[in-house]
């Protein structure tokens, strides 16, 4: 038993009204926001993977959530991290969370022949689900 939490950006599935949001729901929204910035999105499947990417110019979008240590393990083996798929690591948020310690979920498999979305923004039709 734990009281931390722990600070977590999402940008896929798992966002307000997504195809996977369940799995987050009973946690805390914080806020809309951006990271800085040097970070990726690609659509890999029916859902998207961010990757580090220094050539970005303009970040990922999505939504800040503040989630329990029950949550976090379960969304960790929901998200594959055992498979591999994601890792879950530190993330830079832009203004006026840039000083803020949030972790989101990174892509590990290749992204080669994958769509990056420039906008940061997934996914680009507006149809969060299907
Ligand atoms: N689920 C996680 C990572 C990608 C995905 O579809 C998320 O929403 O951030």
């Amino acid at each position: 038993m734990s009281e931390d939490r722990t600070l977590l950006f999402i940008y896929g599935t798992l966002k307000t009204g997504a195809s996977n949001h369940a799995v987050l729901a009973d946690q805390e929204f914080i806020a809309a926001v951006n990271t800085i910035p040097g970070s990726r999105l690609y659509v890999v499947a029916d859902y998207p993977g961010v990757v580090k990417d220094p050539t970005d110019k303009h970040g990922v979008q999505g939504e800040l959530w503040s989630v329990d240590n029950d949550a976090l393990a379960r969304l960790d083996a929901f998200e594959g991290l055992p498979e591999k798929l994601y890792r879950r690591d530190r993330v830079t948020l832009a203004s006026p969370h840039e000083s803020t310690v949030v972790e989101t979920y990174y892509y590990l498999r290749t992204t080669r022949g994958r769509r990056p979305i420039i906008s940061g923004n997934w996914p680009t039709d507006g149809r969060l689900v299907p």
